[in-house]
């Protein structure tokens, strides 16, 4: 009897302890505002950049330009909406006016605007348009309003910001919500400032009364997120590559920071641990090299493994994501953007298409007064507004969620109740595999969310373990994901010896090729190591998850004769010169036009030539393109004939390898190519490679 009395009271204690009211954990730092919160949640959207500088093959127009270059021959911001929502994207914010200050709303303050532009015969409005696409698609629209303005007389001036703020009225009244203002760093400079054609620099500090032009805002879209490098809302993640930091805090010493300020990036950027306001990062990064529309970047779209990575560094480590997609002339977003942007939903939902955590059996070593409320079931009931917590104090402690059999997954991802503030300082993971615990990753903060890519991993139990905090830590939530591998076609190159390597973009993927022309199935020969091509030859290639049989495109690729033989003798003994016949497209070699007219390349045997290739520079700025040259050959490299002369027609727009036919062929050892013009009348040319046809 006194034993059962003795349980009885145990069971009454316990109970109490797990109903009676514990009172929740108060707020640590800096918390988000309820449209931070909201503007968090959307965690990726898209940037339209779109201006004359489509038109004139620019990133910064001067602001000198005619409005009536801008004359777009199919506009259709519903084409964009369209894309944009397709790929996951909840908002989508446009460049309605650039640094050249031309505006792509029918401005009352401006004439340097669409309202006189040929397109729609200066009637258009092309936010208002993206308005009302947006509407349709479910989209939040945002704008992008340069403060720098090159074109405006009274730039650096005070009457300056009238204009400015009155144009932010126009964009914040006549279009409905705005759920972000983009506020860009960049300031000061050159321009055309009205005719002037000056240097204005500003006191990028104190110029722009930042605080009166935010309470404008305030007033006119009281939820707009107002962004800049300190806010006040969100901040810019320092770089444009779309990276967020390992450790990102939300607090920044938003204080201590000026838009546009030099140190920005290296000193502020990730945030601080410290940080007295609560201005969460976004990370921007455009589809293509450019944020503008460039015809030459057409083949330079990033690949999957590229958006994914970004994905991961910005979305996976306590950021936004503001995926930039050019407009291009004729109002669209190019077949290219579109097509790798669909890799990369299709991937992600791939990646995150079944939960492992979700409602799994959970214990953790502490909680919150031990109550039912701050339970660790709570990180996997999918439900975003319930977390584990622990006592007061109480800055470590750890969540185990038991799978029940061994499970593979390589994907974690985690992320804290951020109404009461950031907290996690340092974390775990370890899982149990084979009854043994082993460490899986470490790591430092979480923040909105912290996505961690592992490697395979199979284990009954997994744990995390928040080894240091601010405060008590407040966990709502733990995903695990099996991620299958990323499909897509191989990466080639070749080297001068004619050994082929095919770059997979993951391990683990089964990569099959033909060389006789034929497509390639899964009974083509399956790719091994290098392969030696050096002749002439065909190659077809594409790559397949052995597991869930996911097939990339075909990739087809034709080589003419390898390099292995070949040898550049420069009369003036340039260095590099080798660069131009390594097969690798992104070393170069820079010569004058004299230097190449007394240099060859002897190709080792005497060939059939059919043709020649140039490739120029691949890096992200192009220089030294020859645009006209003269080519010769020779049998023995003293007597030379003019074998082809002319021009790379558009090898400007699109700097891609130039392929060029001779009229007949003609037996050669040794080839010349000399230029006649180069780019810009730049001194010396750059080959990047130059290769022969002999096929
Ligand atoms: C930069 C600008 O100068 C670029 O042109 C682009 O708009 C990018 C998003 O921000 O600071």
């Amino acid at each position: 009897m006194v034993h059962f009395k003795n349980f009885a009271l145990v069971v009454l204690i316990v109970l109490f302890q797990s109903c009676a009211s514990v009172a929740p954990p108060k707020a640590v730092g800096p918390v988000p505002t309820a449209p931070q919160l909201e503007w968090q949640e959307m965690e990726f959207y898209g940037f339209i950049h779109f201006s004359i500088n489509t038109f004139t093959d620019v990133e910064w127009g001067y602001g000198d330009k005619s409005p009536e270059l801008f004359n777009p021959t199919e506009l259709d911001p519903r084409q964009w909406a369209r894309i944009a929502k397709e790929a996951g994207m909840k908002g989508l914010i446009l460049t309605n006016k650039h640094h050249d200050g031309f505006t792509l709303w029918p401005s009352k303050y401006t004439e340097y605007s669409v309202k006189n532009s040929p397109w729609k015969d200066g009637k258009g409005d092309v936010v208002k348009e993206l308005a009302e696409a947006c509407r349709e698609y479910g989209l939040k629209m945002g704008i992008y309003l340069s403060p720098w303005d090159r074109n405006h007389a009274d730039y650096g001036k005070p009457e300056y910001l009238d204009y400015f703020r009155n144009q932010l009225t126009e964009l914040l009244t006549n279009y409905g919500d705005i759920f972000e203002v983009w506020f860009d760093g960049a300031n000061g400079g050159d321009g055309y400032y009205g005719g002037a054609n000056e240097v204005r620099t500003v006191d990028k500090e104190k110029y722009y009364d930042w605080d009166t032009t935010d309470q404008l805002i305030r007033k006119l879209q009281p939820n707009a997120i107002i962004w800049s490098d300190n806010g006040p809302d969100a901040r810019w993640v320092g770089n444009e590559h779309g990276y967020a930091y390992e450790t990102t805090w939300s607090p920044l010493l938003r204080d201590s920071i000026y838009g546009g300020m030099p140190d920005y990036s290296t000193k502020y950027a990730m945030g601080q641990e410290n940080g007295t306001h609560w201005v969460p990062a976004e990370a921007d990064v455009s589809i293509r090299p450019n944020w503008y529309y460039h015809k030459s970047e057409d083949d330079k779209v990033k690949t999957l493994k590229e958006l994914l990575d970004i994905y991961y560094r910005s979305v996976g480590q306590n950021s936004t994501l503001l995926l930039n997609l050019p407009v291009d002339r004729r109002g669209l977003v190019h077949e290219n953007d579109e097509k790798q942007l669909k890799k990369l939903t299709a991937q992600l939902k791939q990646d995150f298409a079944h939960n492992l955590a979700l409602h799994a059996k959970t214990s953790a070593d502490t909680y919150r007064g031990n109550s039912k409320k701050y339970h660790s079931d709570h990180t996997v009931d999918g439900n975003k507004s319930t977390y584990w917590t622990t006592d007061d104090g109480t800055t470590q402690g750890s969540v185990t969620i038991d799978f029940g059999k061994p499970t593979q997954f390589n994907r974690f991802l985690v992320q804290e109740y951020i109404p009461l503030g950031q907290r996690v300082k340092k974390f775990m993971l370890e899982a149990e595999v084979d009854g043994t615990w082993e460490t899986i990753d470490q790591q430092t903060t979480i923040g909105y969310k912290r996505i961690l890519r592992l490697k395979d991993v199979v284990a009954t139990k997994i744990r995390l373990t928040i080894a240091d905090s601010k405060a008590a830590p407040l966990i709502s939530n733990i995903e695990v994901y099996n991620a299958p591998l990323i499909v897509d076609t191989p990466k080639l190159s070749r080297d001068k010896q004619g050994k082929v390597t095919l770059e997979v973009p993951e391990k683990g993927l089964a990569v099959y090729y033909t060389t006789n022309g034929e497509e390639p199935t899964t009974a083509s020969s399956l790719y091994s190591g290098p392969i030696v091509i050096d002749q002439p030859t065909t190659l077809k290639t594409f790559t397949v998850d052995p597991e869930t049989k996911r097939q990339s495109d075909v990739l087809t690729e034709t080589f003419d004769l390898s390099k292995r033989l070949w040898k550049v003798s420069s009369a003036t003994h340039e260095p590099l010169t080798e660069q131009a016949i390594d097969d690798n497209p992104f070393t170069n070699w820079s010569a004058s036009k004299e230097t190449l007219n007394t240099s060859k390349i002897d190709l080792g045997e005497t060939v059939t030539l059919k043709g020649f290739t140039y490739t120029p520079t691949q890096g992200r700025w192009i220089s030294g393109v020859i645009t006209h040259y003269n080519f010769y050959g020779s049998t023995d490299g003293e007597q030379w004939t003019k074998l082809s002369e002319g021009e790379f027609s558009n090898i400007i727009a699109n700097p891609i390898q130039q392929k060029v036919l001779l009229e007949s062929p003609s037996a050669v050892r040794y080839i010349k190519l000399v230029p006649t013009t180069i780019m810009n009348n730049a001194d010396k040319a750059i080959i990047a490679e130059i290769g022969v046809i002999t096929n």
